[in-house]
């Protein structure tokens, strides 16, 4: 055989060999693409039939079952609220979400903010075609919240609506949103929540009671759900966390005085979880706990924690009660560094009355003394609250209060008007006091027999001019000028001062209600009251500009300039290098054209921290000028 002749054959048996072997393999992928069509084909009917008839049993239903890993993961829970604001993140959803045990694979968590249509929010919902929707409503989204509800049971009625939260946990009867929904769990719902979707979707019962009071869950039981805070949650947001729940005091305004007994978070998976989050950048913790001071042993150990990490930057912001600082937890307190403890304070009412009509126990003289060494001794922010409206408290005794604390001088004070929380007790008070309340949320006081609502007004605006000004930090050194002693107000002649002890007329306070004026409490060592003098600052503000919202920095520092020169007669140059001090600390290079002439060469100055970090700017702002 020749050679050509020999390759001949050879190719021929190749082709022989090669063809039906190519025929075979091609014959092979087809059946297999079918085989994984007809799969997927079954799974995705079973999915549907059972998405749509809303049937847990039956040979449909379990298609998707025989074929796993075939229906990619359409969450049939969602769980969802609209939060404060976007830097707020939804914690209660994260406690539902990592306490779903199997099914938290089937859910999902999608938050908003009040800031966002509730129809917009409803889109996003419905394109995940969920079966149960989940609804966390509170006293800031209560409205969006309904109507997020009502439109969805309209659109899909075959959606199962879930509430959960503080504001329908009360009063569930009197709710428009309650009676939209399928069922409501009061409580704490983080088991309770499992139970019922367990219920739903893989048992196909259906509770009797629309409205389930959910069981106090042992804190031992639940799984922490740190980890649910994501990469984005962990770098803009504030990172909420939680060592116990519950309040033992009584206060009648507040919700979590029904919220007993006290229980802790087991300690050690609790420091864990901490552990994690510092691991993962987090500097800024929020503790929602209402007493961080009441368990001595866990607030030592928490604080050791994070005293034994400490990074710059480190911010850490607990509740206190005031009047409840051991010396073991001061020793600890005094090691942090300036602006990496922040204690919000409530304080409500320095009257002894009216603290006892409201069931809430406070010893003042214990109050006052831990402040001061809250002042003195360490570098704590000290964000103390007080409440404008209580029962039986009128302008004058609030006043009172108010100059008792600026004299203990926290760095920021939070004027808030009473509200009327749904399932408090404070109502008891409403015939006696002659309560009355904005049936809107956040429902707050409007009137009592002790403040008329024209004076509750003015204590409104009167609250968001401090927060603008004194609390702000962006006025840190001018603020104080406003009350100085020997400031002249506006009933006085040109180039009179006030007397010591004398106070400037506030417009729309009588006289006799004056502090200072006989018979009430004078101003303690400081002269003048800062709460009158920052009144008639709020009133002439107001007068001048006629809202107390969008006001531009620079614009108010320019009637903040004029009212304490022109009005109050302060030396100019002295006013205008306390302003510019001001806005050097604020880290501002826009240096308002009124006060360059007083501060040439130090619009470019910035002040540099060594201990700031990344804190937030209201608190970095007074850091090394205490
Ligand atoms: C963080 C917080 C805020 C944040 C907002 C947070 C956000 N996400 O947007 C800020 C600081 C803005 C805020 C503001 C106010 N707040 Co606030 N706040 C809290 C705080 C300290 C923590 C909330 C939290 O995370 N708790 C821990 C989690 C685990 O509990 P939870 O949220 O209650 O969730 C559980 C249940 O409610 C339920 N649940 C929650 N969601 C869902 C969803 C479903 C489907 C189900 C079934 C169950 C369920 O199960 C969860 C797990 O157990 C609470 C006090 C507290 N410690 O709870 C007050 C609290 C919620 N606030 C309250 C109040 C009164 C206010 C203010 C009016 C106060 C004021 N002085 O102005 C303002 C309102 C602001 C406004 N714009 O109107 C009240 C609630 C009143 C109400 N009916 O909602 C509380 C309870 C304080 C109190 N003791 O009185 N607040
Ligand atoms: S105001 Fe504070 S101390 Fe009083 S019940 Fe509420 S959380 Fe407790």
């Amino acid at each position: 055989m020749s050679h050509t002749g020999h390759d001949k054959w050879l190719g021929l048996a190749w082709f022989g060999l090669v063809w039906p072997g190519l025929a075979w393999f091609g014959l092979v992928w087809l059946g297999l693409a079918w085989f994984g069509l007809v799969w997927h084909g079954l799974a995705w009917f079973g999915a549907v039939w059972r998405r749509a008839t809303g049937a847990t049993t039956g040979a449909f239903c379990l298609l998707p079952a025989a074929f796993p890993n075939t229906i990619p993961a359409v969450p049939e829970i969602a769980l969802t609220t609209l939060n404060a604001r976007y830097a707020h993140a939804a914690f209660g959803l994260r406690y539902l979400m990592a306490n779903l045990g199997p099914m938290r694979e089937r859910a999902c968590i999608l938050e908003f903010d009040i800031s966002q249509r509730p129809v917009d929010v409803l889109e996003i919902v419905l394109a995940q075609n969920p079966r149960i929707v989940g609804v966390g409503v509170y006293i800031w989204n209560a409205e969006q919240a309904l109507r997020l509800v009502a439109d969805l049971k309209r659109v899909r009625p075959d959606v199962r609506v879930v509430l959960g939260g503080p504001e329908v946990s009360h009063e569930v009867d009197q709710q428009e949103i309650c009676r939209l929904a399928d069922f409501v769990i009061t409580g704490e719902a983080d088991l309770a929540f499992a139970e019922l979707c367990d219920k739903l979707l893989n048992q196909n019962v259906r509770p009797l009671s629309k409205v389930i009071p959910a069981e106090l869950p042992q804190m031992d039981r639940l799984v922490l759900p740190y980890e649910l805070y994501d990469a984005q949650d962990v770098a803009r947001r504030v990172i909420y966390v939680e060592a116990s729940r519950g309040c033992p005091f009584s206060c009648e305004f507040c919700l979590s005085s029904l919220d007993v007994p006290v229980r802790n978070v087991p300690l050690s998976p609790f420091l864990a979880e901490m552990q994690k989050l510092l691991d993962r950048g987090v500097s800024r913790f929020k503790f929602v706990d209402r007493t961080f001071n009441l368990n001595l042993n866990l607030s030592r150990s928490i604080l050791q924690f994070f005293l034994e990490r400490y990074r710059p930057g480190l911010f850490l912001h607990f509740e206190m009660i005031p009047d409840r600082l051991p010396e073991p937890l001061r020793e600890l307190i005094r090691q942090f560094p300036p602006g990496a403890l922040q204690f919000e304070v409530g304080i409500q009412t320095f009257d002894e009355q009216v603290a006892q009509r409201i069931s809430r126990r406070q010893d003042n003289q214990k109050l006052a003394e831990n402040l001061r060494f809250l002042r003195e001794e360490t570098g704590v922010h000290v964000h103390a609250d007080l409440i404008v409206g209580l029962p039986g408290e009128g302008l004058e005794c609030f006043g009172a209060g108010f100059d008792r604390l600026v004299e203990l001088g926290p760095q920021e004070i939070q004027v808030g008007i009473l509200k009327r929380l749904r399932g408090t007790p404070i109502v008891r008070h409403d015939a006696e006091w002659g309560m009355v309340y904005s049936p809107h949320p956040p429902y707050e006081v409007l009137q009592t027999s002790a403040m008329d609502f024209a004076t509750i007004q003015k204590l409104r605006r009167f609250s968001r001019f401090w927060d603008l000004i004194a609390n702000s930090g962006n006025f840190v050194q001018t603020t104080p000028l406003i009350w100085r002693r020997g400031n002249r107000y506006s009933g006085a002649r040109e180039g009179e001062a006030l007397r010591e002890g004398e106070a400037p007329a506030v417009p729309g306070v009588p006289d006799e209600q004056r502090l200072g004026s006989a018979g009430a409490s004078p101003s303690r060592g400081m002269g003048i009251s800062p709460f009158q003098s920052f009144m008639q600052l709020t009133e002439w503000l107001f007068a001048r500009v006629g809202r107390q919202h969008g006001i531009a920095l620079n614009r108010l520092a320019e009637l903040v300039f004029e009212y304490l020169t022109a009005h109050l007669g302060l030396p100019v140059a002295e006013v205008a290098s306390s302003l510019s001090s001001d806005y050097r600390h604020a880290c501002r290079f826009d240096m308002p054209e009124f006060l360059r002439p007083y501060s040439s060469g130090v619009a470019s100055e910035r002040r540099k921290s060594s201990v700031s970090g990344p804190l937030p700017p209201r608190q970095a702002r007074r850091l090394d000028r205490a």
